[in-house]
């Protein structure tokens, strides 16, 4: 600092900081109206999970409003997302997902 008669500036070293990029949450919300079987499906069939992995967060989103489902990077979330929303669109299911920045 300027007055103060220490100089670190020979002895400072920048940390040279790598950039991870951002992850992404994708959020599952609860409704009134899908039906648990079809939430369950969709956990299997777009997000790789196992029938009782999947029945454990339906359960999660069911009683709590909402759950975490996975974490990726923005592509993979956006394109989860646009899955969820467009196969529960096609089956006329107000079902909602989102993504969100960790
Ligand atoms: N709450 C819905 C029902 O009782 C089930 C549901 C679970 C919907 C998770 C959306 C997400 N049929």
């Amino acid at each position: 600092a300027p007055g103060n008669g220490q100089d670190t500036s020979l002895l400072a070293k920048p940390k040279p900081k790598t950039q991870r990029p951002p992850m992404y949450k994708v959020l599952l919300l609860n409704d009134d109206y899908t039906p648990m079987e079809f939430v369950v499906h969709i956990l299997e069939r777009f997000f790789g999970l196992t029938h009782a992995q999947s029945f454990d967060i339906m359960l999660t989103v069911h009683k709590k409003g909402l759950a975490v489902v996975g974490v990726f990077s923005f592509e993979v979330a956006e394109t989860k997302v646009a899955q969820v929303m467009d196969f529960a669109r096609r089956h006329q299911h107000p079902l909602q997902c989102t993504m969100e920045k960790e």
